[in-house]
């Protein structure tokens, strides 16, 4: 199909990247630790390269050219939603050999099947290639969730783990790095309406008013999470809502996750299994929802909306913008995860929209470990206020 090769060869590449990623990441850790849990909040890591390989099988070939699933019971074991993270272990899963078989066995397929449909037609689940785009981008996100799991490993030190970090905050770009942009609001346009390679929830644009603000020109760094942690924040209930209290209570937390603070007392953190030095210019991660909030309120200050942080992202870069507002870490926003005003699931409820309400925060700007496929102002990631093993940190907001 000459007119549609354009598409294809977009898609053939997609694919292919992703599938390189995920089985580079898997590629030096042995058997016993890809079918462990690590975590009761993770799957084992053989679970989820499965399970990529079933939601590829899914929607490249059960729903595009009506083949047979390879196997009936698979739509139990890797279906996201029957089971909890923490009862995947006890499925009848497949081992790291099996699971490799399969997923190369469905890519195969699917590249088949691939020349013999028309990306330009009007079947919106193929247009532009949508439904492929969909594919790569949730492969992406599960290599990315792998990496979590894979920092929560205390031994195993992976051998590529060197860049896998934010980049440090720049201070010589632009004058003074620390300190707050001012944004004067007014008419914003926020989301997208791009159908093709973008989620549902990330459309329809719409446009919002917002009063005039201020937001930090940079994503808070460990040094500045440092002198919270040593002015006593954790130990302020004044500084935390009432559920980030009472999660500070059951977890004891008194720092970051993986930060430790060493005899003379330097602090150190684990990262990839290897204890190093804390960076004190990086962007601190692994925060979660309460630990940014009450950070925030430490330094006087607030989270800023999601609306407020897309329209921030437009000015990103500019001599008198916010950096680094995409690809160095999750930022957390003080916006609860809905559907945009004329939101309409697609394809199917349980991507999005099952998730929309007040139990979960909008995180934005995509992460160090967020494949560039996936990166974009308008993505939205979002998670529970509790949770810190994700690439999270933030950034302040205050009113102008
Ligand atoms: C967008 C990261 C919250 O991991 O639950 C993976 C992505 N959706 N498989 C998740 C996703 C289905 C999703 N997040
Ligand atoms: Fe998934």
């Amino acid at each position: 199909m000459g007119v549609t090769v354009d598409t294809e060869s977009r898609v053939e590449a997609g694919l292919g990247g992703a599938r390189a990623r995920t089985l580079g990441l898997l590629a030096p850790i042995g058997d016993a630790d890809l079918v462990r849990q690590v975590s009761p909040l993770m799957s084992p890591l053989v679970w989820d390269l499965a399970h990529v390989g079933h939601y590829e099988e899914l929607w490249l070939l059960r729903n595009t050219v009506a083949a047979a699933p390879t196997n009936a019971l698979f739509d139990d074991v890797y279906d996201a939603f029957k089971h909890p993270r923490r009862d995947r272990p006890s499925l009848p899963i497949l081992g790291p050999a099996e699971a490799r078989a399969f997923v190369a066995g469905v890519r195969a397929r699917v590249l088949d099947a691939l020349s013999t449909l028309d990306l330009e037609g009007d079947d919106p689940l193929l247009r532009d290639g949508f439904v492929y785009g969909m594919v790569v981008q949730h492969e992406h996100q599960h290599d990315e969730t792998m990496l979590a799991t894979i920092q929560l490993m205390d031994r195993f030190a992976h051998p590529d783990a060197d860049g896998w970090r934010p980049a440090d905050v720049d201070h010589d770009a632009g004058g003074a790095a620390e300190g707050m942009v001012e944004l004067p609001g007014g008419v914003v346009s926020i989301g997208t309406d791009e159908r093709a390679w973008v989620y549902d929830n990330e459309r329809p644009r719409y446009d919002v008013e917002l009063a005039p603000f201020r937001i930090d020109r940079t994503p808070v760094t460990n040094r500045q999470y440092r002198a919270f942690v040593e002015d006593g924040g954790y130990d302020d209930a004044r500084l935390w809502t009432a559920g980030g209290w009472e999660w500070r209570q059951e977890t004891g937390a008194g720092a970051p996750q993986y930060w430790q603070r060493e005899g003379d007392g330097a602090w150190s953190r684990r990262r990839y299994g290897r204890r190093e030095a804390l960076p004190l210019d990086e962007p601190v991660q692994h925060l979660c929802w309460y630990e940014a909030d009450a950070f925030a309120r430490w330094r006087g200050a607030r989270l800023p909306t999601e609306a407020e942080w897309e329209a921030a992202a437009a000015r990103d870069g500019r001599p008198d913008g916010p950096q680094q507002m995409l690809g160095d870490v999750w930022e957390w926003t003080a916006t609860d995860f809905d559907g945009y005003p004329g939101f309409v699931s697609f394809p199917y409820r349980e991507y999005s929209e099952v998730f929309f309400g007040p139990e979960y925060k909008v995180l934005r700007g995509v992460s160090w470990a967020t494949d560039p496929s996936v990166q974009r102002a308008t993505f939205r990631n979002w998670d529970y206020p509790i949770r810190r093993q994700i690439f999270a940190g933030f950034r302040c907001a205050a009113d102008a």
